[in-house]
């Protein structure tokens, strides 16, 4: 059985991860390994900033290594707010507790939208994976609209503003076992997978 680190402490993602791979490999966390550091994220684009974070536990663990970086990227706002989606109110100015975080940052994105007539936006993820001396990268992509008040009680981060396409309903409306069957991460973590078995 091989060994990988998975470069997160999100509980949901490795639990995710650890269902599928679980037979074959041995995923670990960055509490597993003792990597107590926020490892910094100060890429421009979801790429450099998913192979820093494996970089990062490669070079000070040794362990072959995968990372994942996220976000939300609307058209008519030129991408943004990218790889600053967490953060994307602190950036415009606001100051918040964490567990506003959410809200805050989809009431600076739907100001900015208010008034845009083209609301097409997706959610990517950047999977970065160094294994056996090789980086590797896996893209998943969602397309969908932004819409114009918030839908949903589900989710995380914008989930209760975005209609993935083909769909009525915001991934926060949608339900989680829907949304992880069609979401950028899915998509991404697919072909990871599809590549390590
Ligand atoms: P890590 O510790 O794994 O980095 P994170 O919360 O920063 O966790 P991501 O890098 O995957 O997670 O995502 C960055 C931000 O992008 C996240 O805080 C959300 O605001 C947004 N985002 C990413 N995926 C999303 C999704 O599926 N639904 C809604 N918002 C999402």
């Amino acid at each position: 059985m091989k060994t990988l680190v998975f470069a997160s402490n999100n509980a949901h993602k490795l639990e995710e991860i650890r269902a599928i791979l679980g037979k074959d490999f041995e995923v670990k966390s960055l509490k597993d390994i003792g990597c107590e550091t926020d490892i910094p994220e100060t890429g421009s684009t979801f790429r450099e900033n998913a192979l820093q974070k494996a970089t990062y536990v490669k070079e000070h663990f040794g362990f072959d290594c995968f990372a994942d970086d996220s976000g939300l990227q609307v058209e008519a706002l030129n991408g943004e707010p990218g790889v600053y989606s967490a953060r994307y109110a602190t950036m415009n100015g606001h100051t918040m507790d964490s567990g506003e975080k959410d809200d805050i940052n989809m009431d600076v994105l739907l100001q900015k939208m208010e008034k845009e007539e083209n609301r097409k936006a997706c959610f990517r993820t950047c999977i970065a994976l160094i294994y056996e001396g090789e980086t590797h990268y896996f893209d998943g992509v969602v397309n969908g609209l932004i819409i114009r008040e918030k839908r949903g009680e589900g989710g995380f981060g914008y989930d209760p503003i975005f209609m993935p396409e083909g769909y009525e309903q915001t991934f926060a409306e949608l339900g989680n076992e829907l949304k992880n069957n069609i979401s950028h991460r899915a998509r991404a973590v697919a072909q990871l997978v599809a590549f390590l078995k």
